[in-house]
């Protein structure tokens, strides 16, 4: 695991707070599919950062940022308003009792998303039950 740089926990940070449900996943990664999959069961928008399938080849740089932020190191790693949640067990145990919901509508944690705002990366796809966005 390569050390972190300022520059990827910028990233990072800029990553999650772009979006009120920020996923960082690997398009390989099958707890990922599961999450992203119960996600969109529930209609709840998010941005889906697969970090395997970067241009820039710095996954290992996010996935150490994301440890060095989070203490967790596997994906899926999943952002609610702001808030860190964890990773599919704790998404999907959230979204069946109510508290992601809650989450996303109660006040904002400490990586403080701004609504609306696209953080643009060519690699980064989108996923929503009904349309895409951000
Ligand atoms: N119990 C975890 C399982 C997540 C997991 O094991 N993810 C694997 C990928 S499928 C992982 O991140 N492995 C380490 C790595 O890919 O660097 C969860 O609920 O998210």
């Amino acid at each position: 695991m390569p050390a972190t740089t300022k520059a990827t926990t910028a990233l990072v940070r800029s990553l999650i707070a772009s979006a009120r449900v920020r996923v960082f996943a690997k398009s390989t990664c099958p707890y990922c599919s599961q999450a992203e999959m119960a996600l969109k069961k529930h209609g709840i928008e998010f941005a889906l950062l697969n970090i395997d399938l970067r241009k820039e080849n710095d996954g290992s740089k996010i996935q150490a940022s994301l440890l060095e932020l989070t203490s967790q190191r596997t994906v899926p790693n999943v952002f609610v308003n702001g808030h860190h949640l964890g990773g599919c067990d704790d998404t999907l145990a959230a979204l069946a009792d109510g508290s992601f919901k809650k989450r996303l509508e109660g006040p904002p944690g400490e990586f403080a998303p701004v609504a609306d705002h696209d953080s643009a990366s060519e690699t980064e796809s989108s996923a929503s039950a009904a349309k895409a966005s951000i």
